[in-house]
């Protein structure tokens, strides 16, 4: 006896269309159905008060950027209110906010990120 083939699957069992199959059972594939995972990019925000140098460090910390590319980063971020410092599954950009804000509030910097999804 087969084992069941779910209902979502991307094959169906069909019987072959002829009398003497002897019970035989064919896979037909189905047009795919999964889509990729909705993917977050996590935003920072610029503020008046947290330093240039605290910025970049936690960029390169949390993000995995090197020094060159964080400085650039924060330096948009600087001039256009907010950037881009990566883009994760749901639960990883959320994890990152956090860690984020656990660094700017431990260190008493007011800086802020949000994650939000990607078009
Ligand atoms: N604007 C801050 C300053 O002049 C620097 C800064 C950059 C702050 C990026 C936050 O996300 C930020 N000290």
């Amino acid at each position: 006896m087969p084992s069941k083939i779910p209902a979502d699957s991307p094959v169906k069992p069909t019987r072959l269309p002829v009398p003497d199959d002897g019970g035989s059972v064919v896979l037909e594939r189905r047009t795919q159905k999964v889509k990729p995972p909705q993917m977050y990019q996590v935003v920072m925000l610029n503020d008046d008060y947290t330093p240039m140098e605290f910025v970049v460090v936690v960029i390169q910390e949390f993000f995995g950027k090197d020094r060159e590319q964080a400085t650039q980063i924060m330096l948009k971020i600087h001039l256009d209110g907010k950037g881009v410092c990566g883009v994760y599954s749901k639960d990883v950009a959320a994890t990152k906010v956090d860690q984020v804000l656990d660094a700017a509030a431990k260190a008493g910097h007011p800086l802020q990120c949000v994650s939000e999804p990607v078009d």
